[in-house]
């Protein structure tokens, strides 16, 4: 077989000391922490769009990216290089799972009959790289915004015809992610949303988006299809207003259409920073409502207010989120895919490789550091005195559910001094800086 990134090979863990940029610092993956190995930990995929696809293209200019599969000029051909280039990209990062949009592994035909078989055909061959590669499929997903059809959106569609055609999409593309035994599949809604509700029924909208994924649970329990389904947040872009906004409208949407026991979610960081949020906060939401899924891996820029997909090199945020992933007991059958794309200007292939490295030896240290925390406490201890005044007398009373407002009136009339502690954030902030220093 071909290769496509001659001048890396595979990369292995050399350690904090080592000066090497191609080698992992931190990502050890089969050292283990607590129960288990990084690797089981992490669970790192690989995004087939940012990494194979996308070739940095901005709206200011065409794509300036040097990829050695894009010499082929048919369209098929390309994409079956694209592919072999995926598994030795895969192969060398050490890379377990990936995952893919239908539209990033095969071209569009000049109809869906067309479009179906192109997608059958890469299929074949990706089943076959997985098995000799031994990797595995994270989540699958259709990719129902980039084509003009979608011009309305897709489930939230004003137009049957428009409407159809993303189910019909979304069968085969789940009919392929069972195929490759993927562990989950994926909704973004890429175009379901609104820029202005001057020409928009939302309520229509929101009732036939919850009518589409009735229809794929049902599709997925008439093929058994197991994996588990997932919806990822998203507050804006590319509509003004995404119906998926965040982790909190979601789960009041599943609520209302009766969905909640069938999706989880998907949480992306540069999705929660543009919700006004922070990752952490999203991943905590998700948890106490017992619906963390998985984890799209990467960093938005604080002084920009658009969805840029960087890869994760904030320590700070990458201990907080994987602190709730250990709070979690693990992310599987979810997993860290990087959702992350290389700068325009970083258009050399051996970039994608140091970008991946920064990532995963990023979230392999919060992994590190996070596990230290909980295992030493400072953090829970102090969380769980915060709000001791709940164990025992009224407090208690109140979370056994003994009394109402007639008896907290008389204990209020009665306690004539209230004292307050101090939340002491700046001291936590600190002993946060301090596990994150000390850890080697
Ligand atoms: C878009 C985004 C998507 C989803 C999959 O912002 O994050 O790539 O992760 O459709
Ligand atoms: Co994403």
């Amino acid at each position: 077989m071909k290769e496509y990134f001659k001048n890396v090979s595979k990369i292995s863990y050399e350690g904090p000391e080592s000066k090497n940029p191609y080698s992992f610092k931190y990502y050890n993956p089969d050292e283990i922490i607590g129960n288990k190995s990084m690797r089981e930990h992490l669970r790192f995929a690989m995004s087939y769009w940012h990494t194979l696809t996308a070739d940095g293209t901005d709206q200011f200019g065409i794509g300036t990216m040097i990829r050695s599969w894009n010499n082929e000029n048919d369209k098929m051909d390309l994409a079956k290089a694209r592919m072999e280039a995926a598994f030795e990209f895969m192969d060398k990062l050490d890379l377990d799972y990936f995952c893919f949009h239908d539209r990033d592994i095969a071209p569009e035909g000049k109809d869906l009959t067309e479009t179906d078989s192109n997608l059958d055909e890469i299929v074949t061959i990706c089943k076959d790289l997985m098995k000799k590669n031994n990797k595995k499929l994270l989540w699958g997903t259709a990719n129902l915004f980039s084509n003009p059809r979608f011009v309305h959106g897709a489930g939230t569609t004003c137009n049957v015809d428009v409407f159809a055609y993303a189910a019909g999409q979304l069968k085969k593309a789940i009919d392929i992610t069972k195929e490759l035994g993927g562990e989950n599949y994926v909704f973004w809604g890429g175009r379901e949303g609104y820029e202005t509700l001057l020409n928009t029924d939302m309520e229509f909208e929101l009732d036939n988006f919850a009518r589409l994924l009735h229809m794929a649970v049902d599709y997925a329990k008439e093929i058994g299809f197991k994996g588990q389904f997932l919806i990822e947040p998203k507050p804006k872009e590319p509509t003004k207003h995404q119906y998926d906004f965040d982790v909190a409208a979601v789960l009041a949407f599943l609520r209302k259409y009766e969905l909640d026991k069938y999706f989880k979610i998907n949480i992306e960081a540069n999705h929660a920073t543009l919700a006004g949020h922070t990752f952490q906060h999203e991943i905590q939401t998700a948890r106490i409502n017992n619906a963390l899924g998985s984890l799209d891996a990467n960093q938005g820029d604080p002084n920009l207010g658009w969805d840029t997909d960087q890869f994760p090199t904030n320590i700070y945020d990458t201990t907080l989120a994987m602190y709730e992933v250990l709070k979690n007991g693990g992310i599987a059958p979810g997993g860290l895919n990087f959702d992350a794309k290389v700068r325009r200007a970083s258009f050399e292939p051996e970039d994608l490789f140091l970008a991946y490295i920064a990532g995963m030896d990023t979230f392999a240290k919060g992994l590190r550091v996070a596990y230290k925390l909980l295992e030493d406490g400072p953090i829970e201890n102090f969380i769980k005195e915060k709000y001791s005044s709940f164990n025992s007398k009224i407090g208690k009373d109140i979370i056994e559910g003994k009394i109402g407002f007639n008896e907290l009136e008389k204990y209020a009339l009665e306690n004539t001094s209230i004292e307050n502690k101090s939340g002491r954030q700046e001291m936590l902030e600190s002993i946060v800086n301090q596990y994150i220093l000390e850890d080697k």
